[in-house]
């Protein structure tokens, strides 16, 4: 049994999702037959440090993420601050030999991808960017449909992203609003990353883009404290600072093999709340699937009779992807921590496989491009 040690900078959201994964959860759905030690975790003060390791169980903690990167005993790092740290960190971490796994988007821009592409490459490490929401069995075996010809070439693919936690003026401005510390707003730095790559994974590689941006809330009460609380209003601050990215974005799309199709990705509409969604049309079929509904993907095929054409509701389980370490029984429901926990098998799979993480850090540099056309595309029409 090949044991590996991990350290985890961050002590926020996602080193919570990941910990649970590393804790024991991989193990106990996939038998992956490596034991995963939460070694040290790192923060930016004694504090949160000292109590990050206690509720997630590490080791050792450290102030210092360097210390953490450089120690010898550590095989693995985990990348899940925000965004302005990712580059320095996964190109410090190459360097010191280590596989990384890090948080989307890989960083603020594709000149920041681009530098961390080029270190994992040289360094020759194992490396995911976690866009989880690929993990969901319900669009893995969307993808497999579509790989098998079940809907025929595709004509058109629809994203969205809706969420409503920034639709109130009064929802503190964190780190997510600072185009400094994020890159930019809903689309490129944030939520609208996750439909890029459905639409990678899915259809193929995105060749043009026309797009509009919107900032609907222009200043905001500053956060107090370095978490994002995600809309939890901050306590009884009412100084207000400048919001510098957008907050909504939608954007037409061209892949290479000719398909066509819009995104649009926004945290301010009202009564979304996870509302990650795609619908795919193809030549022989449709393909619908949206994650507040994550155990389902509805599909449609053509070569069904004329009297029985219609979607269908197939409920993924035990015959679809990941099925074999889920649960027994369709529906009993799949959640965030295990979408998570199937990124982490993934993740060792390569290690032991010595095969390419899906998506890696090159996907994860052509997801940045994407972001970056379509926020110059957006330029002066921010209105
Ligand atoms: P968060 O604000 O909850 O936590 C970030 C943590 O990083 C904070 O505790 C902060 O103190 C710590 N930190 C900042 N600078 C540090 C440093 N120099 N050394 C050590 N720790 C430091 O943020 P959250 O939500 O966990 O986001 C982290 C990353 O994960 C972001 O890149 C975000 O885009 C991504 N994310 C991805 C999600 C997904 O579904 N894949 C969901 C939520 C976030
Ligand atoms: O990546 C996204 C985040 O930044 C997430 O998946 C959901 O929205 C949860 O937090 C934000």
């Amino acid at each position: 049994m090949k044991s590996l040690n991990v350290g985890m900078i961050g002590g926020g959201f996602m080193a919570k999702a990941h910990s649970l994964a590393i804790s024991g959860g991989v193990n106990m759905f996939f038998d992956d037959g490596i034991v995963l030690n939460r070694k040290m975790i790192a923060e930016v003060n004694e504090e949160m440090a000292k109590d990050a390791a206690r509720r997630f169980g590490y080791e050792k903690y450290t102030t210092n993420w360097r210390t953490l990167v450089e120690d010898p005993d550590i095989d693995i790092v985990d990348i899940v601050t925000p965004n302005n740290l990712h580059m320095e960190m996964a190109i410090a971490a190459a360097n010191a030999g280590k596989h990384i796994i890090c948080e989307k988007p890989l960083g603020r821009n594709s000149n920041e991808t681009k530098k961390i592409l080029a270190a994992v490459e040289k360094a020759n490490v194992k490396n995911l960017v976690a866009f989880n929401y690929r993990k969901t069995p319900a669009v893995a075996l969307a993808k497999k449909f579509i790989d098998e010809g079940s809907i025929g070439k595709i004509l058109n693919f629809r994203g969205t992203y809706l969420q409503d936690w920034s639709a109130d003026p009064e929802s503190p401005l964190s780190w997510r609003f600072k185009k400094d510390v994020a890159g930019s707003g809903a689309l490129g730095g944030d939520i609208g990353t996750h439909v890029i790559d459905f639409a990678h994974f899915l259809v193929g590689k995105i060749d043009e883009v026309m797009s509009m941006s919107k900032t609907w809330i222009k200043d905001r009460p500053i956060q107090t404290g370095g978490l994002d609380t995600l809309g939890n209003k901050s306590a009884e601050n009412t100084e207000r600072g400048v919001v510098d990215v957008d907050d909504e974005i939608s954007t037409l799309l061209r892949f290479k093999n000719g398909a066509v199709g819009s995104i649009e990705a926004t945290r301010n509409a009202w009564g979304r709340n996870n509302f990650l969604t795609f619908e795919i049309h193809g030549e022989k079929g449709s393909l619908y699937f949206n994650y507040e509904r994550r155990d389902e993907l509805q599909v449609f095929f053509a070569e069904d009779g004329d009297d029985r054409r219609g979607f269908k509701t197939v409920y993924t389980g035990t015959p679809h992807p990941y099925g074999e370490g889920l649960w027994p029984i369709p529906a009993i429901g799949i959640g965030y921590s295990e979408v998570k926990i199937i990124e982490m098998h993934d993740f060792l799979q390569a290690i032991i496989q010595d095969k390419e993480c899906e998506p890696n850090f090159n996907e994860g540099h052509k997801i940045a491009q994407v972001s970056d056309a379509i926020i110059e595309s957006s330029k002066n029409k921010n209105g």
